[in-house]
């Protein structure tokens, strides 16, 4: 029988280093993980394994073909442009779990993010907010999965990063005697096979490897940046009364230009850790060669730099962003 790795799923191989589930041969009977687990968990030192998104289609797929329940795992920090998109390949029932909510003011109500979700066209048969970090709602979300499962499996799917291994981990310590932990990492494409977690007799939880949102900053920036960009704590939403022929300036990754509009208010949601500047227009032309963004928003709309942040304008405004190619940039109807 094949082994595999128990913190990425990888099948154990011991020819190539440079490739997922390597061990060095000698360690081969005896690994508990393969290298690229271990460095990640030792050393926080990452191999980059690009994954094919026709897989997590593939796996989609055939939890299709049960009717098992589905936890949605979505990042509330970064919420994906298309979250309704799960519907197109699942029937089964889903929870959706907004993950990560201690890196949200705690002023905002869940039951507003919830209302928000009524935006999209989406099918689900419960939702809830939790923070693995914190600890925060698992019990809950333990009743919910005992109230709604079909059968003891139950899928954890998402995009990559939303933070689906970390929770299994924390419902592993909470309720189970298994020892088993999973490999976690603030970059993309940690799990890279479906994994099966037995928590107790009556639920088994199946980790999956996530979507790889192409157009995410985190595919797109050097690492050191990566370290300032992705929110550690709780974010302080920091607001800017800007007049028209001003810009912000998020430290060296985005410029916002404010281009027509009222006397207009600017509520940037992004890690504490980013610089921003307001300046006037015309005295500093920087960031000002990257792609340009042109945008109308109608005062009920925020801006999402993927990956990076959201930006809420109260009032009308036309805008343009400047970002390195390959950062997408979207409206949504405001999340607060
Ligand atoms: N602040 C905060 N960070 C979290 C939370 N849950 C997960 N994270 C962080 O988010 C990053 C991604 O977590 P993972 O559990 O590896 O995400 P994943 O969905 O399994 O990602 P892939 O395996 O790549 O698909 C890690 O740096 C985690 O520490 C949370 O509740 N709060
Ligand atoms: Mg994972």
């Amino acid at each position: 029988m094949i082994k595999k790795c128990p913190g990425c799923g990888a099948a154990f191989q011991f020819d190539k280093p440079e490739i997922e589930g390597y061990v060095d041969s000698i360690m081969y009977e005896k690994a508990k993980i393969c290298k690229r687990c271990f460095r990640i968990k030792c050393y926080g030192d990452y191999m980059f394994v690009k994954k094919d998104n026709e897989e997590y289609i593939t796996i989609l797929k055939s939890i299709n073909e049960t009717n098992d329940l589905v936890l949605y795992i979505v990042d509330l920090f970064n919420i994906q442009k298309n979250i309704e998109q799960i519907n197109k390949y699942l029937n089964n029932p889903i929870i959706f779990v907004f993950s990560k909510r201690d890196l949200l003011p705690k002023s905002i109500k869940a039951k507003k993010i919830i209302e928000w979700l009524n935006n999209y066209k989406v099918d689900y048969i419960d939702v809830i907010t939790i923070s693995s970090a914190k600890n925060y709602q698992l019990d809950k979300l333990y009743k919910l999965i005992q109230k709604h499962k079909k059968s003891n499996d139950v899928y954890v799917v998402g995009n990559t990063n939303a933070g689906k291994s970390t929770l299994i981990n924390n419902l592993i310590k909470n309720y189970s005697d298994n020892e088993s932990n999973i490999t976690t990492s603030s970059l993309p494409s940690t799990t890279l096979e479906k994994m099966e977690i037995k928590l107790n007799e009556e639920l088994t939880l199946i980790d999956t490897p996530g979507l790889v949102d192409e157009g995410n900053i985190v595919n797109v920036v050097d690492y050191m940046t990566l370290k300032k960009i992705i929110p550690k704590k709780e974010i302080k939403p920091r607001t800017y009364q800007i007049k028209p022929n001003h810009s912000l300036l998020i430290d060296d990754v985005a410029r916002i230009d404010y281009l027509e509009g009222d006397k207009n208010s600017f509520t940037i949601y992004v890690a504490n850790d980013l610089k921003i500047n307001n300046i006037n227009i015309d005295t500093n032309d920087k960031l000002k060669r990257l792609k340009k963004y042109s945008f109308d928003t109608n005062g009920e709309e925020d801006i999402v730099i993927n990956g990076l942040c959201w930006i809420k304008i109260t009032k009308s405004a036309k805008i343009n962003v400047f970002l390195q190619e390959g950062i997408e940039v979207f409206k949504r109807n405001q999340l607060i």
